[in-house]
């Protein structure tokens, strides 16, 4: 029954920041998709009668790839598959469900905020037994491993049928075909008080959760208007489709743009946001107010003793390097640790295992705790909500007191989009050159107190992760960072990340990119960006 397939391969299976991410064209190789599955079968210690989960965001080539996982994990001895009905679980979902049902590990299908369809992007990811996006040294060994490999094993069946809740077999191995959302659902619950925040929408409060076409549409309206009672209505395209119905499913004030102009218009509800392709990501504007997600972490991690689940305070606080400083400000006032650690969830993953830290967050949209491996853009959506039904405030309010307690960080991204590839490189590593001159000398008259390429070495297993971004901070704190994009699937991405902080009875109320212009200047003036890329202005903004 199992074949023995030979295959040649390719040598650019490198998982980046958040698993393999290609064009949908590029996985539809011969053989792209079922190379880089054994190459990660070969590379895990465990799987003779195993548990493996497989679901994804639902985008094109998802049903396609789903059923080849399905086949090659009956191949390689798994025991048993846990797939979400009709093959769709949120990055999140699927973390919680790798933990819930002790499985071995989970095989993600995304490509994240990336856009879908058949000329867009497609993404695999492999998430351990804790329900994490897989270490470096695992996701190295599979790269490795697709360098050399030459044959993949498979079974020769039909496609199974997704599309019911239920139990299938496979060559001997159990499929189990689950209701995506219910188990993430049941979670939530014992985290929120769900009583305070259907209250809260039973008064009056209005909400719009935009789900962009993507996965989060079947768990927000389960959750928010089926759970929590809010109106229908409030959760807009709802319904996932395999090109996001055509948009980029990235929640920044770009692609959400039209949320954006709802919550500053007239007749605004009290609440917006927004979550990405794969479910992990949160936008949360207020009336009137949008909040940076490096803000909306340090605000999440202050207020959320405010919800039941975590009621006996927080452990510590984890962010990503280019993340802003807010947080920090937050883990000293409460006495907490604080990690910096390099982009990408997959580094966080110890620091919650250990119990150090229980909150973590990105600037790139990305906030979650221990209740999960991952980012979880509904979870965010959830704290924010308990703390509103807690605290009565509006948004503006939470945030302005929480900035005149512990200062502003101005904070922004720009980011420089299907870049020449050798021209970013060479801009990296120009300016990583010119680092011990800076540091010497200062730029344009400041003093530089910080000029270094991040390395992270992991407090809880000591491993080292280098080159993770140029920083360079001033002796007032603030900071420009420069990284190249690990998740593009063209040419480079330059991201230039700006922040300058403004102490507690300071001047809160000026524009971001004005606010952070005179740093705007010097971070092209040290890069050269605009000569070196060609570009007068970022891509993006946010
Ligand atoms: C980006 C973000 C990073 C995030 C990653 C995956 O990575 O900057 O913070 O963890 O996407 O998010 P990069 O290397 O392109 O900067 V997702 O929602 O795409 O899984
Ligand atoms: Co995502």
């Amino acid at each position: 029954m199992i074949k023995t397939i030979a295959t040649t391969p390719y040598s650019d299976q490198k998982p980046g920041t958040s698993g393999l991410r290609k064009r949908v064209t590029h996985f539809q190789q011969t053989n792209y998709v079922e190379n880089f599955i054994q190459a990660l079968f070969d590379s895990l210690p465990d799987k003779d009668g195993e548990t493996l989960v497989i679901g994804g965001d639902g985008r094109f080539f998802n049903d396609t790839v789903i059923q080849i996982a399905i086949r090659m994990a009956a191949a390689n001895g798994f025991g048993k598959v846990i797939v979400g009905q009709g093959g769709v679980l949120s990055t999140p979902g699927a973390s919680h469900i790798i933990r819930h049902y002790n499985a071995s590990g989970g095989i993600v299908l995304s490509a994240s905020h990336n856009p879908g369809g058949p000329d867009g992007d497609f993404g695999i990811k492999y998430n351990g037994t804790n329900g994490g996006p897989a270490a470096e040294k695992i996701t190295d060994a599979v790269y490795a491993r697709s360098k050399e490999i030459t044959q993949y094993k498979t079974v020769d069946t039909p496609d199974i049928d997704l599309s019911t809740i239920g139990v299938e077999t496979v060559a001997g191995m159990s499929v189990e075909i689950i209701d995506p959302v219910a188990d993430y659902a049941a979670l939530m619950e014992t985290l929120f008080d769900f009583d305070a925040i259907a209250a809260m929408f039973a008064s009056g409060f209005r909400m719009q959760f935009d789900a962009m076409h993507a996965v989060t549409g079947p768990y927000a309206k389960a959750i928010i208007e089926g759970r929590l009672g809010a109106p229908a209505g409030t959760v807009i395209n709802a319904v996932p489709l395999p090109d996001f119905g055509g948009g980029h499913p990235d929640p920044n004030l770009v692609h959400a743009k039209d949320l954006y102009d709802l919550l500053m218009g007239a007749d605004a509800p009290d609440f917006g946001a927004a979550s990405d392709g794969d479910g992990d990501r949160n936008l949360i504007i207020g009336r009137n107010r949008f909040v940076t997600p490096s803000d909306s972490l340090a605000l999440l991690a202050a207020n959320a003793h405010l919800a039941p689940g975590y009621s006996r305070g927080i452990a510590g606080i984890a962010r990503s390097m280019p993340t802003s400083a807010a947080a920090d400000r937050v883990a000293e006032k409460l006495g907490i640790e604080m990690h910096e650690t390099p982009t990408g969830w997959k580094f966080f993953g110890n620091l919650l295992d250990a119990g150090r830290v229980t909150i973590c967050g990105e600037e790139s949209a990305g906030t979650g705790s221990d209740h999960v491996r991952e980012k979880d853009g509904v979870w965010a959506v959830l704290l924010w909500l308990n703390i509103l039904a807690v605290r009565k405030q509006s948004v503006d309010e939470i945030v302005r007191e929480h900035w005149a307690t512990y200062g502003r960080n101005y904070y922004s991204r720009h980011d420089y989009e299907e870049v020449d590839a050798e021209a970013a490189n060479r801009l990296m590593a120009d300016l990583r050159a010119k680092l011990p001159e800076l540091k010497a000398n200062g730029l344009a008259g400041r003093q530089i107190v910080l000029a270094d390429d991040f390395a992270y070495s992991d407090p809880v297993d000591g491993s080292q992760t280098n080159g993770q971004g140029i920083r360079i901070g001033f002796a007032d704190g603030s900071r420009i960072v420069f990284r190249l994009s690990g998740t593009g699937t063209v040419g480079a991405t330059l991201r230039v990340y700006i922040e300058r902080y403004e102490p507690a009875d300071g001047d809160h109320d000026r524009e971001t990119q004005e606010a952070l212009s005179d740093l705007i200047v010097l971070a092209d003036e040290v890069a050269e960006i605009k000569a070196r890329t060609g570009r007068d202005v970022p891509t993006v903004i946010t």
